[in-house]
């Protein structure tokens, strides 16, 4: 079936609408980072880029590392821009721009976030570099799709809905590609991620606001997932794992910890936290 000029909509060169890249410029594996300023920080690492392009906070650079070929994207704050780059970089391998039907043979990405979080364990200190094995999501983004849940997922989907009793929504659950955790996390501390669809309000931080849920940080601290607990929090990791495993993709979320959500502090080297993530990830792709 031709899918709309409304539905895939690109622009006069033939590239997607808001990344900006046409298929040829996409490499099969991806690395997520949220600032558009940490792209260069990525691929100032690789052999070669041979490509740079972007639009809004959609920067891409795609290269090569070691003989391989990689893009790193930024995808900007939150699960409404993972909704815009998810399914634009799935357009681009799994629908023929020409013909605008989807191929018969489809591609699978490899998709490796880099971001930054704050935990909400004690035990957890800044400068962790910690791997999501899930994410729990408190936006809104999966009321909008149909996809299948596993058997895990629906028991984490419940005792968390069950925890968070006053929630007038249902968060939902994603898991890690189980061959990413073990190919770049074998090593790594994993956690599972509160995704929140905001940075205050929705992470229980209150600046000069009086919030709904103010206890929030203690409420995600003190729940049990059969012995497991939720152990940080940022606005991207559920949304990522729920749409890679809707469209069969493989993706993994890595967290430079920044900040300690029970200690009441940030992190006074930032931005070596979060090269030592990049250059965990890239030793390992
Ligand atoms: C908020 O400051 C942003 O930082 C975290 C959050 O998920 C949110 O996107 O991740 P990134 O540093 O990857 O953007």
């Amino acid at each position: 079936m031709m899918i709309a000029d409304s539905e895939l909509i690109l622009n006069a060169d033939g590239s997607i609408y808001h990344l900006n890249l046409l298929p040829e410029d996409l490499a099969p594996t991806i690395i997520f980072v949220g600032d558009p300023d940490r792209v260069a920080d990525v691929s100032r690492y690789f052999d070669r880029i041979d490509i740079k392009k972007g639009k809004r906070e959609f920067i891409t650079h795609t290269g090569s590392l070691r003989g391989k070929r990689i893009s790193v994207i930024s995808t900007g704050i939150g699960t409404d821009n993972i909704d815009i780059v998810f399914n634009e970089i799935d357009a681009l391998v799994n629908i023929d721009f020409t013909t605008r039907t989807l191929k018969t043979d489809l591609t699978s990405l490899d998709i490796i976030r880099i971001g930054t979080s704050g935990s909400i364990q004690g035990d957890i200190k800044m400068g962790t570099i910690l791997a999501s094995a899930y994410g729990i999501g408190f936006d809104a983004l999966m009321q909008y799709y149909v996809k299948p849940y596993s058997a895990e997922e629906e028991k984490i989907q419940h005792e968390v809905q069950q925890h968070f009793d006053t929630l007038t929504f249902t968060p939902y659950v994603g898991s890690a590609s189980p061959r990413l955790l073990d190919q770049i996390a074998a090593d790594l501390p994993k956690g599972i991620t509160m995704t929140a669809p905001g940075f205050y309000g929705p992470q229980g931080r209150s600046v000069r606001s009086i919030n709904v849920y103010p206890d929030l940080i203690q409420k995600a601290n003190s729940l049990s997932l059969e012995g497991r607990q939720i152990t940080n929090l940022e606005m991207e990791t559920a949304g990522i794992y729920a749409l890679a495993n809707m469209f069969g993709h493989h993706a993994l979320s890595i967290n430079a910890i920044l900040a300690s959500r029970v200690h009441d502090a940030f992190a006074d080297n930032p931005k070596e936290i979060v090269d030592q993530a990049i250059r965990y990830v890239l030793d390992r792709l």
